[in-house]
């Protein structure tokens, strides 16, 4: 086993790492940016290293920076947590060839899932159900425009290597799908530097459901039931749930068993994620792999009990899965609100400043894993989530009551936070209902100023 771990992150999932390792009896070495100095996690680590400057480019994405650290600690292990540097298989690679273990999948894997249009092909051999699309890269508009009338309009330009709605231009038209097939490349070319675009079939609002899998390094793989993820802003997740109130129990069984297949043919280890969209008509289809765990892995951990970090670093150091699928349990419905620091008022933007109070709730039912504390002064730098707020009970009924009313508790002075939307959402009865898909919030909440461009008509 793992003797210390260094935590190649920050915020929440820093400190969740550090929790889990500390309850493991696995030392810690944390590492910061100089914008992070007054982070609550550096006080639960049991080392902390200043790795550079503010920019994420300089400190959390700084490979050399992590590395000398990581040689300097004297670690066996290396978290990524997510974002950063956690789905790099350049990064992995340089772990394993300082004999330094990378806490998730092999590098090789990171790559062929990390390409989408190369996972889409590992799905359809693994007789999974995907979206009607391009055969592989379309390399030019004359061949989009082909896949588009084969397809039929409206259709889905994707960056291979993207995710989290960069690189996308949904078209209707001949004109858009020219016009989104040259924008989607030079976006993608600018933030993956891989102008690689692929076509799919568009699935007008459906709903987003991801399936949790965890595998060891001896080809046990199993799955740990699904997440809803419907509810988002801009491709931003703000509620997530498990069970989905929107699949029946034989949809579940299908995804659960498919999700399985499709990370086995691509000899994945560790914990990992398979998304899939569900349209009206129930029928699921694959999108992508997240190679790393996720902010919302949490909702899993109340529904089955499992601590996912304890299993991830249990699996890196060798170890196997200690359950067969039977023996994973689900219990009751867990909801996870995300408190990010933004300004309705201004667009939604980050809203970054000192917290001047801050008071979390908590009670039966509650679950907080939150880097925020009275004085705490938000960095400008990073990502505006300060906090997952989550609630766990029998039904799905009780658990939206007890996140009300946590939310209701939850006492933040300073920045203007999204608790006051995530009021409004868990209250609306199409919501209540289980009756919502992607387009939920844009339509009850998404009022934009006039002279900003819709996404879909660009
Ligand atoms: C789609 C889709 C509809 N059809 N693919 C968004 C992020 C990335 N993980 C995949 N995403 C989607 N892929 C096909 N073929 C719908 C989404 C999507 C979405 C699209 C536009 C606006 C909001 C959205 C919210 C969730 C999912």
């Amino acid at each position: 086993m793992f003797r210390r771990i260094l935590v190649a992150n920050r915020g929440e999932i820093a400190q969740r790492i550090i929790r889990t390792c500390r309850e493991m009896g696995i030392e810690t070495v944390a590492v910061y940016s100089q914008a992070d100095a007054d982070a609550l996690y550096l006080r639960q680590a049991d080392e902390t290293i200043c790795i550079g400057a503010a920019p994420g480019s300089k400190s959390y994405l700084n490979i050399p920076a992590i590395i000398s650290a990581a040689e300097i600690a004297d670690v066996d292990a290396i978290h990524p947590g997510y974002g950063f540097l956690s789905e790099n298989a350049h990064f992995a690679e340089v772990c394993n060839s300082c004999n330094i273990h990378f806490i998730g999948p092999d590098p090789k894997t990171i790559d062929a899932v990390g390409n989408k249009a190369n996972a889409r092909s590992m799905a359809m051999s693994a007789d999974v159900p995907v979206v009607p699309g391009s055969d592989g890269p379309v390399e030019d508009e004359q061949t989009a425009l082909k896949v588009a009338q084969r397809l039929g309009y409206p259709v889905i330009i994707k960056a291979a290597s993207g995710g989290g709605g960069r690189g996308m231009r949904i078209a209707r038209n001949d004109p858009s799908l020219v016009s989104g097939f040259h924008a989607a490349r030079t976006e993608a070319e600018a933030a993956f530097g891989d102008s690689t675009v692929y076509v799919e079939k568009f699935v007008e609002n459906p709903r987003h459901v991801e399936v949790q899998i965890l595998g060891d390094r001896h080809g046990n793989l199993i799955h740990l039931g699904e997440r809803d993820c419907t509810i988002q802003r801009r491709h931003q997740k703000l509620v997530e749930e498990s069970p989905s109130s929107s699949i029946t129990q034989e949809t579940r069984v299908a995804m659960g068993a498919a999700a399985v297949r499709v990370a086995k043919a691509a000899g994945y280890h560790n914990a990992g994620t398979v998304e899939f969209l569900v349209d009206r008509k129930n029928d699921f289809y694959f999108i992508e792999v997240n190679a790393r765990i996720q902010v919302e892995h949490s909702v899993t951990e109340l529904v089955t009990g499992i601590d996912l970090i304890r299993q991830q670093i249990l699996v890196a150091s060798g170890e196997r899965l200690p359950w067969t699928q039977e023996q994973v349990q689900f219990r009751g419905v867990a909801i996870e609100c995300r408190i990010n620091a933004e300004d309705p008022d201004k667009d939604f933007q980050p809203c970054p400043g000192v917290i001047e109070m801050f008071v979390p709730p908590g009670g039966p039912g509650v679950r907080v894993d939150s880097h925020g504390y009275s004085g705490y002064r938000i960095p400008p730098n990073y990502d505006s989530m300060i906090g997952k707020l989550m609630a766990h009970r029998a039904t799905r009924e009780q658990a939206i009551r007890t996140m009300l009313r946590a939310l209701d508790e939850f006492v933040i002075i300073g920045p203007k936070t999204t608790i006051p939307l995530l009021r409004k959402i868990l209250n609306h009865p199409d919501f209540r209902n289980g009756d919502h898909d992607t387009g939920f919030v844009e339509r009850y909440f998404g009022a934009r100023p006039p002279t900003t461009i819709a996404r879909d008509s660009q």
